[in-house]
Protein backbone atom coordinates (compact mmCIF):
# COMPACT_ATOMS: atom_id res chain seq x y z
CA UNK A 1 0.00 0.00 0.00
CA UNK A 2 1.81 3.49 -0.80
CA UNK A 3 0.59 6.24 0.47
CA UNK A 4 0.40 9.82 -1.68
CA UNK A 5 -0.03 13.18 0.03
CA UNK A 6 -0.63 16.73 0.06
CA UNK A 7 0.08 19.83 2.71
CA UNK A 8 -2.29 22.75 1.67
CA UNK A 9 -3.29 25.74 4.09
CA UNK A 10 -6.99 26.02 4.23
CA UNK A 11 -8.53 29.82 4.68
CA UNK A 12 -12.38 30.36 5.24
CA UNK A 13 -14.48 33.57 4.17
CA UNK A 14 -14.49 36.30 6.61
CA UNK A 15 -17.69 37.17 7.62
CA UNK A 16 -18.97 40.62 6.33
CA UNK A 17 -19.44 44.04 8.81
CA UNK A 18 -22.53 44.67 10.27
CA UNK A 19 -23.63 48.30 9.94
CA UNK A 20 -24.35 51.11 12.19
CA UNK A 21 -26.76 53.59 10.27
CA UNK A 22 -30.19 55.78 11.40
CA UNK A 23 -32.92 55.70 8.55
CA UNK A 24 -32.92 59.38 7.03
CA UNK A 25 -36.78 60.43 5.90
CA UNK A 26 -38.25 63.79 5.11
CA UNK A 27 -39.96 65.20 8.24
CA UNK A 28 -39.15 62.20 10.18
CA UNK A 29 -36.31 64.44 12.81
CA UNK A 30 -34.67 61.04 14.60
CA UNK A 31 -35.49 57.86 12.68
CA UNK A 32 -34.56 54.67 14.13
CA UNK A 33 -31.43 53.10 13.37
CA UNK A 34 -31.51 50.75 10.24
CA UNK A 35 -28.25 49.57 9.91
CA UNK A 36 -28.25 45.50 8.91
CA UNK A 37 -26.02 42.49 9.32
CA UNK A 38 -22.91 41.41 7.48
CA UNK A 39 -23.02 37.95 5.37
CA UNK A 40 -21.52 34.90 6.50
CA UNK A 41 -17.97 33.81 4.67
CA UNK A 42 -17.87 30.94 2.80
CA UNK A 43 -16.77 27.33 4.60
CA UNK A 44 -14.22 25.31 2.67
CA UNK A 45 -15.93 21.98 2.15
CA UNK A 46 -14.12 18.87 0.88
CA UNK A 47 -16.03 16.45 -1.29
CA UNK A 48 -15.50 13.15 -2.76
CA UNK A 49 -15.46 12.46 -6.55
CA UNK A 50 -15.24 9.38 -7.87
CA UNK A 51 -13.90 10.04 -10.82
CA UNK A 52 -10.43 11.15 -9.12
CA UNK A 53 -7.69 8.41 -8.23
CA UNK A 54 -4.87 10.69 -7.20
CA UNK A 55 -3.73 14.07 -4.94
CA UNK A 56 -1.95 15.48 -8.05
CA UNK A 57 -4.34 18.38 -8.03
CA UNK A 58 -3.08 19.59 -5.05
CA UNK A 59 0.95 19.57 -5.67
CA UNK A 60 -0.03 23.16 -7.32
CA UNK A 61 -3.07 24.44 -5.47
CA UNK A 62 -1.36 25.02 -2.04
CA UNK A 63 -3.81 27.80 -0.66
CA UNK A 64 -7.17 27.60 -0.72
CA UNK A 65 -9.23 30.60 0.18
CA UNK A 66 -13.10 31.06 0.30
CA UNK A 67 -14.83 34.64 -0.70
CA UNK A 68 -16.33 36.98 2.05
CA UNK A 69 -19.48 37.65 3.27
CA UNK A 70 -20.74 40.96 2.11
CA UNK A 71 -21.13 43.93 4.75
CA UNK A 72 -24.57 45.25 5.50
CA UNK A 73 -26.04 48.32 4.91
CA UNK A 74 -28.59 50.91 5.40
CA UNK A 75 -32.19 50.31 5.54
CA UNK A 76 -32.27 46.93 7.36
CA UNK A 77 -30.34 45.30 4.31
CA UNK A 78 -27.94 42.34 4.97
CA UNK A 79 -24.97 41.13 3.46
CA UNK A 80 -25.61 38.58 1.15
CA UNK A 81 -23.47 35.53 2.52
CA UNK A 82 -20.74 33.80 0.35
CA UNK A 83 -21.62 30.43 -1.29
CA UNK A 84 -19.59 27.13 0.16
CA UNK A 85 -16.52 26.15 -1.40
CA UNK A 86 -16.74 22.75 -2.34
CA UNK A 87 -12.94 21.22 -3.20
CA UNK A 88 -13.14 17.94 -5.25
CA UNK A 89 -11.13 14.84 -3.88
CA UNK A 90 -10.40 10.89 -4.70
CA UNK A 91 -12.82 8.76 -2.65
CA UNK A 92 -10.86 7.33 0.40
CA UNK A 93 -8.85 10.72 1.00
CA UNK A 94 -8.06 11.13 4.77
CA UNK A 95 -8.12 15.06 6.16
CA UNK A 96 -5.50 15.52 8.70
CA UNK A 97 -4.99 19.07 11.14
CA UNK A 98 -1.32 19.05 10.18
CA UNK A 99 -0.70 21.72 13.36
CA UNK A 100 -2.65 19.69 15.58
CA UNK A 101 -2.24 16.29 14.41
CA UNK A 102 -5.51 15.37 14.75
CA UNK A 103 -7.90 13.49 12.52
CA UNK A 104 -10.25 15.78 10.75
CA UNK A 105 -12.05 13.19 9.09
CA UNK A 106 -12.17 10.31 6.22
CA UNK A 107 -13.92 10.68 3.20
CA UNK A 108 -14.96 7.16 2.35
CA UNK A 109 -18.65 6.63 1.13
CA UNK A 110 -19.19 8.46 -2.45
CA UNK A 111 -20.31 12.17 -2.75
CA UNK A 112 -19.19 12.45 1.05
CA UNK A 113 -18.28 16.00 1.92
CA UNK A 114 -16.97 17.44 5.35
CA UNK A 115 -17.21 21.33 6.30
CA UNK A 116 -13.24 21.51 6.94
CA UNK A 117 -13.01 25.34 7.56
CA UNK A 118 -16.17 27.06 8.71
CA UNK A 119 -16.36 30.58 7.11
CA UNK A 120 -16.98 33.77 9.91
CA UNK A 121 -20.55 34.52 10.98
CA UNK A 122 -21.13 38.12 9.48
CA UNK A 123 -21.26 41.51 12.09
CA UNK A 124 -24.81 42.24 13.34
CA UNK A 125 -25.99 45.72 12.23
CA UNK A 126 -27.00 48.47 14.70
CA UNK A 127 -30.68 47.67 14.34
CA UNK A 128 -29.92 44.40 15.95
CA UNK A 129 -28.99 45.87 18.87
CA UNK A 130 -31.98 48.17 19.41
CA UNK A 131 -34.47 47.41 22.67
CA UNK A 132 -36.84 49.31 24.98
CA UNK A 133 -33.64 50.60 26.81
CA UNK A 134 -31.25 51.63 24.21
CA UNK A 135 -33.54 53.14 20.58
CA UNK A 136 -30.61 54.47 18.84
CA UNK A 137 -27.61 52.27 19.46
CA UNK A 138 -24.46 53.52 17.66
CA UNK A 139 -22.66 49.97 17.86
CA UNK A 140 -22.29 47.22 14.97
CA UNK A 141 -19.82 44.10 14.98
CA UNK A 142 -17.36 43.45 12.51
CA UNK A 143 -17.28 39.76 10.75
CA UNK A 144 -15.53 37.18 12.32
CA UNK A 145 -12.70 36.03 10.42
CA UNK A 146 -13.00 32.28 8.50
CA UNK A 147 -10.84 29.60 10.14
CA UNK A 148 -7.70 28.50 9.01
CA UNK A 149 -6.26 25.16 8.54
CA UNK A 150 -2.48 23.76 7.35
CA UNK A 151 -4.07 20.47 6.40
CA UNK A 152 -2.56 17.14 4.94
CA UNK A 153 -4.21 14.92 2.65
CA UNK A 154 -3.27 11.08 2.31
CA UNK A 155 -4.98 9.02 -0.11
CA UNK A 156 -3.93 4.96 0.40
CA UNK A 157 -3.45 2.94 -2.75
CA UNK A 158 -2.98 -0.29 -3.30
CA UNK A 159 -1.05 -1.33 -6.82
CA UNK A 160 -2.09 -4.93 -8.11
CA UNK A 161 1.73 -5.22 -9.28
CA UNK A 162 4.94 -4.09 -7.76
CA UNK A 163 8.70 -4.36 -10.23
CA UNK A 164 10.89 -5.32 -7.83
CA UNK A 165 14.60 -5.91 -8.66
CA UNK A 166 17.80 -5.22 -8.47
CA UNK A 167 18.86 -1.93 -9.47
CA UNK A 168 19.39 -0.33 -12.95
CA UNK A 169 17.82 -3.62 -14.70
CA UNK A 170 14.81 -1.52 -15.95
CA UNK A 171 12.49 -1.18 -13.66
CA UNK A 172 11.26 2.30 -14.08
CA UNK A 173 11.62 2.05 -18.18
CA UNK A 174 9.17 -0.95 -18.12
CA UNK A 175 6.73 1.61 -16.23
CA UNK A 176 7.22 4.35 -18.61
CA UNK A 177 6.80 2.01 -21.77
CA UNK A 178 3.43 0.68 -19.95
CA UNK A 179 1.51 3.44 -18.29
CA UNK A 180 1.81 7.03 -18.70
CA UNK A 181 4.02 7.33 -15.54
CA UNK A 182 7.18 9.23 -16.45
CA UNK A 183 9.64 7.84 -13.47
CA UNK A 184 13.08 8.88 -13.61
CA UNK A 185 15.39 6.63 -16.13
CA UNK A 186 19.59 6.85 -15.42
CA UNK A 187 22.39 4.75 -15.47
CA UNK A 188 23.25 4.75 -12.29
CA UNK A 189 21.87 2.42 -9.41
CA UNK A 190 19.10 3.10 -6.84
CA UNK A 191 17.84 6.20 -9.47
CA UNK A 192 14.26 5.63 -8.25
CA UNK A 193 14.41 6.68 -4.15
CA UNK A 194 10.69 6.02 -3.31
CA UNK A 195 7.88 4.19 -5.57
CA UNK A 196 6.28 5.19 -8.73
CA UNK A 197 2.45 4.21 -9.68
CA UNK A 198 1.59 3.84 -12.88
CA UNK A 199 -2.16 2.74 -14.47
CA UNK A 200 -2.02 0.56 -16.98
CA UNK A 201 -5.00 -0.04 -19.62
CA UNK A 202 -5.19 -3.19 -21.13
CA UNK A 203 -6.17 -3.53 -25.16
CA UNK A 204 -9.33 -5.07 -24.12
CA UNK A 205 -10.10 -1.70 -21.64
CA UNK A 206 -8.96 -3.46 -18.09
CA UNK A 207 -7.29 -1.12 -15.74
CA UNK A 208 -4.75 -2.01 -13.51
CA UNK A 209 -1.93 -0.16 -11.43
CA UNK A 210 1.70 -0.88 -11.32
CA UNK A 211 4.02 0.28 -8.79
CA UNK A 212 7.67 0.69 -9.98
CA UNK A 213 9.89 -0.09 -6.60
CA UNK A 214 13.70 0.98 -5.72
CA UNK A 215 16.07 -1.51 -6.55
CA UNK A 216 16.66 -4.20 -3.55
CA UNK A 217 20.11 -5.89 -2.91
CA UNK A 218 21.33 -8.36 -0.88
CA UNK A 219 20.47 -6.96 2.36
CA UNK A 220 17.40 -4.97 1.82
CA UNK A 221 15.93 -6.10 4.83
CA UNK A 222 18.67 -5.06 7.29
CA UNK A 223 19.10 -1.35 5.62
CA UNK A 224 21.27 -2.33 2.85
CA UNK A 225 21.10 0.07 -0.37
CA UNK A 226 17.77 2.24 0.15
CA UNK A 227 16.43 -1.15 2.73
CA UNK A 228 13.04 -2.62 2.03
CA UNK A 229 10.55 -0.54 4.62
CA UNK A 230 9.35 1.42 1.32
N1 LIG B 1 20.12 -2.08 -23.10
C1 LIG B 1 19.00 -1.86 -22.42
N2 LIG B 1 19.03 -0.88 -21.55
C2 LIG B 1 17.91 -0.68 -20.83
C3 LIG B 1 16.74 -1.46 -21.01
N3 LIG B 1 15.80 -1.01 -20.13
C4 LIG B 1 16.37 0.04 -19.47
N4 LIG B 1 17.62 0.26 -19.90
C5 LIG B 1 18.58 1.27 -19.39
O1 LIG B 1 19.03 0.88 -18.13
C6 LIG B 1 19.25 2.00 -17.28
C7 LIG B 1 18.50 1.84 -15.97
O2 LIG B 1 17.12 1.86 -16.25
P1 LIG B 1 16.04 2.19 -15.16
O3 LIG B 1 14.70 2.01 -15.80
O4 LIG B 1 16.33 3.51 -14.52
O5 LIG B 1 16.32 1.02 -14.13
P2 LIG B 1 15.69 0.76 -12.70
O6 LIG B 1 15.55 -0.70 -12.50
O7 LIG B 1 14.46 1.56 -12.52
O8 LIG B 1 16.85 1.29 -11.74
P3 LIG B 1 16.81 1.83 -10.22
O9 LIG B 1 15.65 2.76 -10.10
O10 LIG B 1 18.10 2.56 -10.05
O11 LIG B 1 16.68 0.62 -9.36
C8 LIG B 1 18.82 3.22 -18.08
O12 LIG B 1 19.96 3.85 -18.61
C9 LIG B 1 17.94 2.62 -19.17
O13 LIG B 1 17.94 3.44 -20.33
C10 LIG B 1 16.78 -2.51 -21.97
O14 LIG B 1 15.81 -3.25 -22.15
N5 LIG B 1 17.94 -2.66 -22.64
MG1 LIG C 1 14.03 3.01 -11.21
Amino acid sequence: MFVDEALIKVIAGKGGNGCTSFRREKYVPNGGPDGGNGGKGSNIIFKVDEGLNTLLDFKYKKTIKGENGKHGSGKKQYGASAEDLVISVPQGTTIIDNDTGLLLGDLIGKGEQLIIAKGGRGGRGNAAFANAFNTAPEISEIGEEGETKNIKLELKIIADVGLVGFPSVGKSTLLSKISKATPKIAEYHFTTLSPNLGVVKTIDSRVFTVADLPGLIEGASKGEGLGDKF
